[in-house]
């Protein structure tokens, strides 16, 4: 048609988030103060509905330094960043007009501390991603409030003056152009009542490269499965663990159960052996402070991260698990193999069954050449039928050693 673009496809907008492999996941908001569970700890009934928005006096933001968090997360080797704009509690970390229940009208923070992190996020190269509540368990025009508690059945009326809420603040987030969208909530309502085509069908008229996650009632482009570690590949050409670092989203002090920096690299290896992306998530406090533990991880898996880059982003899914006891994964032009060998091997690597002839074989981020032997090659061809590799103990890394072939 005459004047107008051709939709970019599903493929294209998807390039970039293939290719990622890490993001960080942001939870901050009031639920910081006393440190208890988002949103949901006055839905299940463990403190009053009042007494949770009491939290709205002590969000300071005091410390909050968001070219330092956007450092952090570059640091930490993620392309990507998605924070919570409004949680299901409802409130939003914006200005927006449509409801003053926002940090800027309603905390002593006093000010918008969404634009700042967008802008702080895009000048350190994250592509940016906001994760938004399609459920408000605040708005007095929802119908779900507490467990076992509704504000109203069936009523056509009030379920309209919520949409058109719903609709306003979600256009005052296109203004920001978000690389992502990361839905949440939809599970109370269908796609129906959300009017989620629709949703859809704004977002990509105002950002026609941006993406969205599944949580949108079947309007969604990648598959987000959560928490547990996926024992097997999702049935989806794209996408992305999310995962605590601890046992909690928010800033939660009494939670300490913090995985270790080896195991979260385990996991993201895991994911990358798949062919997906691991959104790993921090909780700052109410002033700002990103948790000390929660840096440590960054910077550790920035350590790993920056040394193994060629073995991370752009990299597809792996060989089948019977030639290698390991994860692996494959480079984009599908000719450099990657072995991640997560333990401190006893003896040589053993490959088996590969079909393709095997060049050389060298340690990932220091170079080293490899010493490999051929056993049961094939009179009449160079493919090994078995394939041993040496690692010696200098050359390995102190988390995961990553071998190219
Ligand atoms: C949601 C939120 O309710 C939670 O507070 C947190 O923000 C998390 C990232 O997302 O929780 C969910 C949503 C979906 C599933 C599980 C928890 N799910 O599909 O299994």
């Amino acid at each position: 048609m005459v004047g107008q673009e051709k939709e970019l496809s599903k493929d294209q907008r998807l390039a970039w988030f293939k290719d990622a492999k890490l993001g960080i996941f942001i939870h901050w908001g009031i639920y910081a103060v006393n440190g208890i569970d988002e949103s949901w700890s006055f839905h299940n009934g463990y403190i009053s509905y009042d007494d949770y928005m009491k939290q709205l006096d002590g969000f300071t933001a005091t410390n909050y330094n968001p070219e330092y968090w956007a450092e952090l997360i570059k640091e930490s080797g993620a392309k990507y960043t998605v924070i919570t704009t409004k949680h299901h509690d409802g409130v939003a970390l914006w200005d927006t007009k449509y409801s003053d229940l926002n940090v800027v009208d309603k905390t002593p923070a006093k000010r918008d501390v969404l634009t700042s992190f967008v802008k702080a996020a895009r000048s350190e190269g994250l592509k940016v991603g906001l994760y938004y509540s399609l459920l408000d368990w605040s708005h007095p025009d929802y119908p779900n409030f507490l467990r076992d508690k509704k504000r109203y059945t069936d009523d056509a009326k009030r379920w309209a003056k919520f949409t058109k809420f719903n609709f306003g603040q979600i256009e005052e987030l296109t203004k920001f152009n978000p690389d992502l969208y990361w839905f949440d909530g939809d599970w109370e309502q269908s796609a129906e009542t959300w009017k989620a085509k629709e949703i859809r069908d704004l977002l990509l008229e105002k950002t026609p490269t941006t993406i969205i996650n599944s949580r949108l009632q079947g309007y969604g482009d990648y598959a987000t499965p959560e928490q547990g570690i996926p024992i097997t590949k999702p049935d989806s050409k794209y996408w992305e663990l999310c995962m605590t670092m601890n046992n909690s989203w928010g800033y939660q002090p009494n939670d300490t159960n913090y995985k270790s920096v080896n195991q979260i690299i385990r996991i993201l290896v895991d994911c990358i052996s798949m062919g997906g992306n691991l959104l790993l998530d921090i909780g700052p406090k109410p002033d700002g402070i990103i948790p000390q533990e929660q840096i440590d991880i960054l910077k550790g898996l920035g350590r790993w991260t920056n040394k193994h880059k060629s073995a991370i982003y752009g990299t597809r899914a792996g060989i089948p698990f019977g030639h290698f006891n390991g994860y692996t994964a494959l480079s984009k032009d599908k000719t450099i193999l990657y072995l991640y060998v997560d333990n401190k091997p006893n003896g040589p690597l053993l490959i088996k069954g590969l079909k393709n002839k095997v060049n050389r074989a060298w340690v990932v981020g220091n170079g080293t050449k490899l010493k490999t032997n051929v056993v049961g090659k094939l009179y009449w061809s160079d493919v090994p039928g078995l394939l041993y590799i040496d690692v010696p103990e200098d050359v390995q890394d102190q988390d995961v050693t990553v071998i190219a072939m």
